[in-house]
Formats: C-alpha cells, structure tokens, sequence
C-alpha cells in the first residue's frame, strides 16, 4: 500500500465508522479537514455515503496487525476509536463484549504510542456510572461502581486513556456521551435507543411500545451537538483539557412520557404505551441527569439542543413529508 500523507498533516482513521455516531462524525470531519484526510474503516463493507465521500477500509479493529498496517501506510496521525459494543447487546454476550471493547482499545492506544500519533479520540459513557453514583446532576468526580459490562469496559478504559497520556504522554481526549439521539443511522444495541426508535415508529405506525417506564429520566444528547462537542474538545489546546479519564457531557434529561408528550404537539395523534424489559434495569443504574460543569469550564462546552427543538428537528428530517 502506498503512503499517501508522508508530511506529518492531519490524516485522521475513524474505527466503527459505519455505526450511529461514525456515521455522522465522518461527515463532519470530512467537511472540516477534507474528504481524502480521512480514513472511515469498520469491520464490514459501508454504506454509499461513507465509500463515496471518501477512503474507505473493511477493519476489524481486534486485528491489531492490520491496524498497525494502515495506519503506517497511510501516515495516520489521530485515531478516532469508536467501534464497540453498547450496553443492552453486551448484556447478551459479556465476554465477547469485554473483550472487543478492551482489546480493541488496548490496540488503538498502544499503536499511538508507539507510532507517536498526535491524538486519539475514545468516547466514554454514562454508563461508568451505578446505582451507587448520584441520581442527579452527577458530578464529574464521583463512586462509578457500573452493573454492566459495558459501564465496567468503559470505566477501565477511561483509566487506560489516563494511563497513557501520563505514563507516555499520549494525548488522548474523551467525552462520557450520555445517551445520542440522531436521524441517520440506526442506534445500536443500547439502553437509550427507545429516544432514537421512538421517532421511527411514531412516523412510520402512529404509535410506540417503549421498553422503559414512563418515568425513567436519562441523561441525552442530540447528535449535532454531540459531534461539536467532540470536535471542539479534539480542538482545544492540550493545556486546557486537564481531565484526562472522560469528560462529563450533558445536554438534556427527559423520561419516556416526556419525550411523548414533545413528539405529540408535532404528531397530535401519537399513542405511547409501556413494556418495559431487562434494559429497565440498566436504566435504573444511571444517573437521570449529569454535571459537566469542568466541560464548561475547561473547553467552553454548551448544548444548542432542548427537548423542543430536537424533537422538531428530528422529525422534520424523519417524517412523511421528508424527501
Ligand atoms: P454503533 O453500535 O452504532 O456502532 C459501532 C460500530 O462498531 C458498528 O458499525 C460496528 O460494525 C463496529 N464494530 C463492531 N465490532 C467491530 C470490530 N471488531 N472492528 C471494527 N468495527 C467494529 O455504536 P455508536 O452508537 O456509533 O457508538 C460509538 C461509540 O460511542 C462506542 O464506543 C459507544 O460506546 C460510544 N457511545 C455511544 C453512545 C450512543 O448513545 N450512541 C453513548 C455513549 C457512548
Ligand atoms: C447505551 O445506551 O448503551 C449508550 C450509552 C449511553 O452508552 N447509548
């Protein structure tokens, strides 16, 4: 394979590019730092938007080999990791769900240090937190004693970018997303998808069996929002990012009947009922709101986004009238 960034620019691979935040991440750095500066890569073949707007590699980020490959042949200088496997899926398969989320991660950071890349992007998640963390307005220092296997991966994972960045003096930056909401692409196999899915089925059916209870407050975040808040974090100075586990990001908390409530003055005649399932109880570990006043403060973090205006937004791209 021939190099095709050999002066040290900006020259950006993306891990698990074809998923709900991949898909929308790559768009925005495509248009920030230019189509053929960066690299999408994801364990299978893409979708159109992601070969057509730019390279593209079939990658299974547990080959480390072939990692290492690409990333040296194609002069790579910052890695954003996201490939992983989310909290309701992992449930179903722990050790392959560990496995992936650590290995894989345990790869992009040592093939960084060794081949002395500028940064690397990993997100965190709510999920660090447990029934032990505080329910509201969850501070950035705090217990995080996580239930899942998902919370535990992301919790030693956080520690690891820490480890790295002071023993090695990696700059790696994380954001603890809370739940994302975008029109896209499918959200994948977590305990918040029921704020993406809903949409879906409000226009598609007319109504929604949400697998929460009507009264389970969450932490969100709308995607556009989501991708700023990663692209101005990636952007800061260094010295300005002095949390080097994950940072805390919050944009809006609403329970399943709220959210119902903002998508019916849109859709007078959406009906919602209830059936929750074992995702309830993951939900029920999480803190309902989050403090990310050090985001604020350290790197001028703000959300655009209330429940109002995202629920519109939302909707104006994923109803019938959308062309
Ligand atoms: P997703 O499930 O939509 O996408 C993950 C992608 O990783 C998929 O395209 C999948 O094919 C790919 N993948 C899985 N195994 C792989 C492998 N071995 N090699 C290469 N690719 C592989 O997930 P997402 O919602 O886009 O999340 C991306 C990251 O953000 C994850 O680390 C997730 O934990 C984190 N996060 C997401 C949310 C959210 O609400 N979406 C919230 C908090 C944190
Ligand atoms: C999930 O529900 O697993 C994700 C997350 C909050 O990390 N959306």
């Amino acid at each position: 394979m021939t190099a095709i960034n050999s002066n040290k620019k900006t020259m950006i691979l993306v891990t698990g590019a074809c998923g709900q935040i991949g898909t929308e991440l790559v768009k925005a750095l495509r248009e920030k730092h230019g189509r053929d500066k960066v690299v999408a890569t994801d364990r299978h073949f893409a979708s159109d938007s992601l070969q057509e707007t730019g390279p593209y590699f079939k990658l299974d980020v547990l080959d480390k080999y072939e990692l290492e490959n690409l990333v040296c042949s194609l002069g790579i200088t910052q890695i954003y990791h996201l490939a992983a496997v989310l909290s309701a899926s992992g449930e179903n398969n722990p050790l392959a769900t560990w496995n992936l989320n650590m290995e894989s991660l345990l790869n992009v950071l040592e093939i960084a240090r060794q081949e002395k890349l500028d940064k690397v992007f990993w997100p965190s998640s709510i999920a660090v937190f447990g029934p032990s963390s505080p329910r509201i307005n969850c501070p950035q220092h705090t217990v995080t004693e996580p239930t899942t296997v998902y919370g535990i991966s992301k919790n030693a994972g956080e520690h690891w970018c820490m480890y790295y960045f002071e023993k090695f003096g990696l700059d790696v930056r994380s954001l603890r997303y809370p739940g994302l909401i975008s029109y896209s692409a499918k959200a994948g196999g977590g305990t918040t998808d029921y704020a993406v899915d809903i949409f879906h089925q409000a226009v598609a059916q007319g109504e929604y069996v949400c697998f929460l209870r009507e009264d389970t407050l969450l932490p969100m975040l709308y995607m556009p929002d989501a991708i700023r808040a990663t692209l101005e974090l990636m952007d800061a100075p260094a010295e300005q990012i002095t949390v080097r586990t994950s940072y805390n990001l919050a944009g809006l908390s609403f329970t399943p009947a709220e959210l119902a409530k903002a998508i019916q003055t849109e859709l007078p005649g959406f009906k919602i009922s209830y059936q929750p399932d074992f995702r309830q109880t993951i939900a029920d570990s999480w803190p309902g709101s989050i403090n990310d006043s050090e985001a604020r403060n350290h790197w001028n973090w703000e959300p655009a986004y209330n429940l109002n205006a995202m629920t519109a937004d939302m909707l104006k791209h994923i109803g019938p009238n959308t062309s």
